[in-house]
């Protein structure tokens, strides 16, 4: 067994953006933990708001660099995944998590692949059901309302009560989900939270919510997220420190109004990394 942690990410390379792999490369290396990438896809920019933007669909290379790994004797001590970029994909990135992890190790798992009850450019229901195996057989599972609504069939609404949301969570949990951490939860105005289900136990952490919304803070809050958890955080811990971070670089991106495209986490990771 190795005598340090490496973590394993698969997400897109959005090359302008600052989504998917160029948060959580950052961020994880900010939290001290070797940062393993493989790129699901290259982008030219993020879908979220540019035109036109390129994409190079990196697929058929999943399986090839995971027999490379696999020849090295490569293991990592927990997977993460992000945006995918195809349900074929997926299927791969299953096959990653059963034959690169350490025993034990964490697969953790953010659905990216819709927000504010919509799916993103470029998703369809079959990619949806192909994600849900991803997310049943993940040890964490990091959804926003619309994903969760999304994987269990419920209807989204833009406006709920604890009883929704508890019903979403035990949807989830019918499911096959071990650990949720459902982002974006508000009840009240001016506010938002994280509802987190923690085998029997449910927590809720509530923080101020900041209109309007950045694109890209759910990368923010995922990468945040695994970084605590690796570095021995509990799963609320975790949970809170990547909620308050996630919030101090919305704060921070606004001080920039023509900064639309994406989350200024980068002046605020000394904030993030006191934490851990
Ligand atoms: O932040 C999620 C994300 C990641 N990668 C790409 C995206 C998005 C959201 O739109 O377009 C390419």
């Amino acid at each position: 067994m190795r005598s340090f942690q490496r973590i394993l990410t698969v997400q897109d390379i959005s090359c302008v953006g600052q989504c998917s792999l160029t948060v959580a490369l950052p961020i994880l290396s900010a939290c001290g933990i070797e940062t393993a990438i493989l790129p699901s896809a290259v982008l030219s920019t993020h879908t979220g708001g540019f035109k036109g933007f390129t994409f190079r669909d990196l697929t058929e290379d999943i399986p090839l660099i995971r027999d490379h790994w696999k020849k090295e004797g490569l293991t990592f001590s927990a997977l993460y995944t992000g945006y995918l970029g195809s349900a074929k994909q997926i299927e791969y990135v299953k096959s990653l998590a059963s034959e690169v992890l350490d025993p034990g190790a964490p697969l953790i798992v953010d659905p990216a692949m819709a927000d504010n009850g919509k799916l993103y450019t470029g998703f369809d229901m079959p990619f949806v059901e192909e994600m849900k195996k991803l997310v049943f057989s993940a040890d964490i599972i990091l959804p926003n309302i619309t994903e969760a609504c999304l994987l269990t069939g419920t209807g989204y609404r833009a406006e709920y009560d604890g009883k929704y949301i508890k019903d979403l969570l035990d949807a989830l949990s019918a499911a096959g989900a071990k650990r949720t951490v459902l982002t974006g939860v508000g009840y009240r105005k001016g506010y938002t939270g994280v509802a987190i289900r923690d085998g029997d136990s449910d927590f809720y952490y509530e923080h101020v919510r900041l209109e309007p919304g950045c694109h890209g803070t759910g990368d923010v809050f995922a990468s945040a997220f695994c970084g605590a958890y690796l570095r021995g955080k509990s799963i609320t811990e975790s949970a809170r420190i990547a909620a308050d971070y996630t919030l101090k670089c919305i704060i921070k991106t606004k001080e920039h109004p023509d900064h639309w495209y994406g989350v200024t986490f980068e002046p605020v990771l000394p904030e993030l990394v006191a934490e851990l």
